[in-house]
């Protein structure tokens, strides 16, 4: 029944060919529906009164045939086996009846049983007797319309007979099963209120193998399954007993923590987390991961340096707060570069803070403090993220906006150290102060074919070979992180107290080591004056 070269309706209707007794198991849920298949059932009853008493409605038509459908539809996402919907009345007149094949045939429903009732029913086991029946020709017309809507020939169609539960005895009953027969129905669902199981198995005996015969044991619980397979019915319904379960384990769960007050006496009984994802099929999302996301090496750390208070120029603004927390545009510059990150999948975040910390207060950053930020400079702000220097890392400073592309370029250029330059030279930038950068070669058309290495960084702009200025943005590989650690843990520390990033570029390009060059153009700002703060508002 399970091979999933069979066509769920084929399942189905192999039920209702095969020799001997199959079994439904209700469900109301996705999770349920898993459930029931892993225990070993063939097939899936979608109880109304369960999927009704799960919504927290009335077994009354209370929910919608469309909100029945999104139910059902997620219990058959979560099947291989063939669902029986239970239909009520199909939710109208033969025109609802056969739109509701069409669309569980498009929901990959296997097949529904229909009620001979009036809409909108009454759950079978309330008030039985006084429920109004449909007239039986009305109700074979709605089976011959089902029939003629399905497109699947192994959809499956039950006309459930409930003559003996309104009280109209086994004549009647008989009666109208053999007219929903003739009408094209593929079984009848003759259902019974009794305590025992005499009137079914009447019934059975009466209507010989006209029609594969389903019951529905809830109330003759007690008699032999044995009985019901001598007899030759076809299939069995448990109807709701996965619902009922599972409702009883939450009064007893809810109950006991509300006294409680603690998980301690409950965590054992239920369900471990793990179980959870295992029926949700957590494993193979993993597998899919692997298959279809970019592998490429994990995503790097970002450090942001921002201990220091920023220029004596920027005055009052920096009165209580650093460079850092000035508001560009309604938000901190900080707060921009944590976006830029961030849209660059960067999520892991150091930021070094120092003078005026309190006020550096961004949420979901880890936060590490150089309190010496007075007396030192950036390398030992660096130091302080020491910690946090393994792996892949981008170093900025916190008074440098980035552009995502930048930051992304960075990300796919390998090489255990990478710089971003840009490319513009100190006779086409305004006079100020900048790292300069000494590059292998000067940025054009055909540099992305090569790698271009940095040589030195210099701060005269009358210095020779001057290819761009950096722009304060450093990428290190795992094994680039480890020997800025080791330089760092190597220096003495009244040098490292004075050293910056570019002194450390120095170091890193005298000791031999390449440090890539990725030019661009424009694409960030250096926050460093009133006019830059002017200029940051239009970079936004
Ligand atoms: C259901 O499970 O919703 C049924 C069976 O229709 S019964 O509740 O027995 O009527
Ligand atoms: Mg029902």
């Amino acid at each position: 029944m399970k091979n999933a070269a069979v066509k769920k309706t084929t399942a189905l209707r192999n039920m209702l060919r095969d020799p001997g007794l199959s079994f439904l198991m209700e469900a109301h849920n996705g999770l349920s529906a898993k459930i029931a298949e892993e225990a070993g059932f063939g097939g899936i009853w979608g109880s109304g009164l369960s999927i009704s008493a799960a919504l927290g409605v009335r077994d009354n038509n209370e929910a919608s045939w469309t909100q029945v459908m999104e139910v059902v539809e997620f219990m058959a996402d979560a099947t291989t086996v063939p669902i029986l919907l239970d239909g009520d009345t199909g939710y109208g007149n033969f025109n609802s009846a056969r739109r509701l094949v069409t669309k569980l045939e498009q929901r990959g429903v296997a097949g529904v049983c229909i009620e001979d009732k009036l809409f909108p029913k009454t759950n079978s086991f309330i008030r039985g007797t006084a429920q109004p029946l449909a007239e039986p020709g009305e109700f074979a017309g709605k089976i011959r319309a089902m029939k003629e809507a399905q497109r699947d020939p192994d959809f499956v169609v039950v006309a459930r007979v409930e003559a003996l539960i309104a009280g109209h005895g086994m004549e009647e009953a008989l009666r109208r099963g053999e007219m929903y027969r003739k009408a094209g129905a593929d079984a009848v669902l003759i259902h019974s209120s009794k305590k025992n199981a005499s009137e079914i198995l009447e019934f059975k005996k009466e209507w010989g193998d006209r029609l594969p015969l389903v019951i529905v044991p809830t109330k003759y619980y007690t008699t032999p399954t044995e009985a019901f397979r001598e007899a030759g019915f076809k299939i069995v319904i448990w109807a709701n007993h996965l619902m009922r379960s599972a409702l009883t384990t939450m009064q007893a769960t809810a109950k006991r923590i509300f006294e409680d007050q603690h998980l301690m006496n409950v965590e054992e009984k239920v369900a471990p987390l793990a179980e959870v994802f295992r029926l949700q099929g957590e494993s193979e999302l993993e597998q899919a991961e692997k298959a279809y996301l970019p592998k490429g090496g994990p995503v790097a750390k970002g450090i942001v340096l921002a201990a220091g208070k920023g220029h004596a120029e920027l005055g009052e603004l920096v009165k209580d707060k650093p460079k850092t927390m000035i508001p560009v545009d309604g938000k901190p510059i900080l707060g921009h570069i944590v976006d830029a990150y961030r849209a660059s999948n960067v999520r892991d975040l150091v930021v070094v803070r120092g003078y005026a910390k309190d006020s550096v207060n961004l949420q979901n950053v880890t936060y590490v403090d150089n309190d010496a930020w007075e007396t030192t400079s950036e390398l030992a702000s660096l130091a302080a993220a020491k910690a946090s220097l393994e792996g892949p890392c981008l170093v900025s400073y916190g008074d440098v906006i980035f552009r995502k592309y930048v930051l992304d370029e960075m990300l796919e250029t390998e090489g255990d150290f990478v710089v971003a330059v840009d490319s513009m030279t100190p006779g086409e930038a305004p006079a100020r102060r900048a790292d300069w950068a000494v590059c292998s070669e000067p940025h054009s058309r055909t540099t992305i074919l090569r790698e271009v290495a940095l040589k030195d960084i210099v701060n005269d702009p009358k210095d020779k070979g001057i290819t761009g200025q950096w722009t304060g943005l450093l990428k290190l590989s795992a094994a680039g992180s480890k020997a800025v650690r080791e330089m760092i843990d190597g220096m003495p520390e009244a040098e490292r107290n004075k050293a910056t990033v570019p002194d450390l570029l120095r170091r890193v390009v005298k000791s031999g080591l390449a440090v890539r060059v990725v030019y661009s153009r424009g694409g960030w700002l250096d926050v460093n004056t009133l006019e830059d703060l002017v200029k940051g508002t239009a970079f936004r």
